[in-house]
């Protein structure tokens, strides 16, 4: 009894750790991005809106229920480098920005600026964030400026298309397939984050076998059966 009352305040934090007391709450649904469908099959021009026809708006609980967590910030509020640069988490003079990092252990960041002129490179980069793939760890992206896509496979395995833009800080679960573009207005700041050493390996899809797709399939994709 006693090991399971014992508060966890100093614990090291952790995502997986459920007991947390002071996690930041996640931004309510009406601060989401806004997400949709997108059409299936490939896509003509990737930076275009890719809506169905009519829309088919996606709901902030489908995308929690894939695992994807988001908060908003306001990124006009501090300065951030304007260049691709690693920048220190503990830096942080947003406060909660400083909160979300700690209670998500995130000890690494950089900037990246994907724009024409800033990123050498770039359609090649463009067309290389837009192949399906997955991490084996979470992807944690900041957008301090400009706007993009991401692009989610939900449980159906359709495209879910989120459109994020400066202050949107959002998270996607290790193994989930996706993909990035930036939108026609060519140019998104983003600040990326990460636990511990950053591992940005793209694992293109098909890798079913991979233990974070395992794993993923398993938390996130597959019927629970303790129900019934
Ligand atoms: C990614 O993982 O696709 C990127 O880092 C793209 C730039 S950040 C929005
Ligand atoms: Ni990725």
């Amino acid at each position: 009894m006693a090991e399971e009352t014992k508060q966890t305040d100093e614990t090291t934090p952790s995502p997986t750790t459920k007991k947390q007391k002071t996690m930041v709450e996640q931004s309510p649904d009406s601060e989401w991005p806004a997400a949709w469908l997108m059409p299936d099959g490939d896509c003509e021009n990737q930076k275009a809106k890719n809506m169905r026809e009519p829309n088919v708006p996606v709901t902030v609980a489908e995308l929690k229920d894939i695992g994807i967590c988001y908060w908003k910030l306001d990124a006009s509020a501090y300065d951030y480098p304007a260049i691709s640069v690693p920048w220190d988490p503990k830096d942080a003079v947003d406060p909660k920005l400083a909160q979300i990092r700690d209670d998500r252990g995130y000890s690494y960041a950089d900037i990246i600026t994907v724009h024409p002129e800033k990123l050498p490179s770039y359609d090649d980069k463009v067309k290389a964030f837009f192949e399906e793939h997955i991490h084996d760890a979470e992807e944690i992206r900041y957008i301090l400026g400009g706007s993009g896509f991401f692009d989610v496979r939900n449980k159906k395995d359709e495209w879910v298309r989120v459109h994020i833009k400066a202050g949107d800080l959002m998270t996607l679960p290790e193994g989930i397939y996706h993909r990035f573009t930036v939108d026609e207005d060519d140019c998104i700041h983003a600040m990326r984050l990460f636990i511990g050493q950053p591992v940005w390996t793209p694992f293109n899809r098909p890798c079913e076998e991979h233990e974070s797709r395992k794993k993923y399939v398993e938390g996130f994709l597959e019927e629970k059966k303790t129900e019934e």
